[in-house]
């Protein structure tokens, strides 16, 4: 399939997903604006056609409805933006803690089913390949390891690693959405990879805002998370964007933050906070205008993440691009 999905094949793909979540219609506007920008672009569909990109989706138990609900909102709204940029939608797969109409993509979350979708994407994966992962639910930490809350026995931090390691995937991308996710950054630390969690590796173990306002930054005016306004959206802009709106969040209620997000990819082990991340913006791009002679004070020899997150896209290009007026006269 090298040719890039055409406005008519989005469209039918958005018609069929009606029918594939009861809650997907509410993201369907966003969607559809986001498909005609993809179908627009024919720098979008090299980019397709070149990128082999791959998602798990893991939602773990909900609890009760309303976490229910809540979940399957945001895998909803996940999954119409991975489709827009670059995914197709047989490989996205999800594992979900509750009841689900067994489909090749969907899956009930137990541990033995999800550790057979890392085998069987193990064997179909290449080292070109480009792999996100999100983490969604309840965790805990027991002193020792993270675990997310799955139906039956879960899985541990050390056993994702290991699930993790069996994979060929060029990038990995891990966006761990949960409460106490920070604990499972130094298990899932490589080089080259970018760990995402939402709190740092200290006693958060209160639900996190986090996978609500990722959800509002992907289906969001991604241009005000475009930092170096290249049109694109980094890996690093989304972590950021998303990360201190849910510290703003937390600054308009008053209330003292519970969670620290951190983003990893230098694969020591650490992750970095927003405010340390910044740093990388500020050296990176200095300011136009400004002498280049002048000496920029150097971190420290302590290793420094974001450059590896803001090599890799999150957004095919032009999705940050003005929209398109279409009273205006295109040929001449
Ligand atoms: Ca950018
Ligand atoms: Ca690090």
């Amino acid at each position: 399939m090298n040719t890039p999905p055409s406005k008519h094949d989005m469209m039918h793909m958005l018609t069929l997903r009606k029918n594939w979540w009861p809650t997907v219609r509410g993201t369907l506007a966003v969607a559809v604006a986001l498909a005609s920008a993809v179908a627009a672009s024919p720098l979008a569909a090299q980019e397709v056609a070149q990128s082999r990109r791959h998602a798990i989706i893991i939602a773990g138990l909900p609890g009760d409805s309303d976490h229910q609900a809540r979940y399957q909102r945001y895998i909803a709204a996940w999954h119409t933006w991975l489709e827009a940029n670059g995914w197709n939608s047989e490989q996205i797969h999800i594992a979900c803690g509750w009841d689900v109409p067994p489909k090749p993509t969907l899956t009930f979350a137990k541990r033995d089913n999800i550790m057979q979708l890392f085998r069987s994407l193990a064997e179909r994966m290449s080292e070109q390949d480009e792999l996100w992962i999100f983490f969604l639910g309840h965790a805990d930490y027991d002193g020792s390891h993270a675990r997310l809350h799955i139906p039956g026995p879960d899985l541990r931090d050390v056993e994702y690693a290991e699930l993790l390691a069996g994979l060929p995937a060029r990038r990995v991308v891990i966006w761990a959405t949960t409460a106490n996710s920070g604990w499972f950054l130094r298990h899932l630390s490589q080089p080259g990879r970018v760990v995402v969690t939402a709190t740092s590796a200290e006693a958060e173990p209160n639900e996190t805002e986090f996978p609500e306002v990722l959800t509002e930054v992907l289906m969001g005016p991604l241009a005000e998370a475009d930092r170096n306004k290249d049109g694109q959206l980094s890996v690093l802009e989304l972590f950021l964007r998303t990360a201190t709106l849910v510290q703003q969040r937390y600054d308009a209620d008053q209330r003292t933050a519970t969670e620290h997000a951190l983003l990893d990819d230098d694969g020591n082990g650490t992750g970095s906070e927003v405010d340390a991340l910044m740093s990388y913006f500020a050296s990176a791009s200095p300011p136009s205008g400004s002498d280049n002679t002048v000496t920029v004070e150097q971190p420290d020899t302590k290793a420094i993440d974001g450059a590896v997150a803001d090599g890799i896209m999150a957004t095919l290009p032009s999705q940050t691009a003005p929209a398109v007026d279409d009273s205006e006269p295109t040929d001449r």
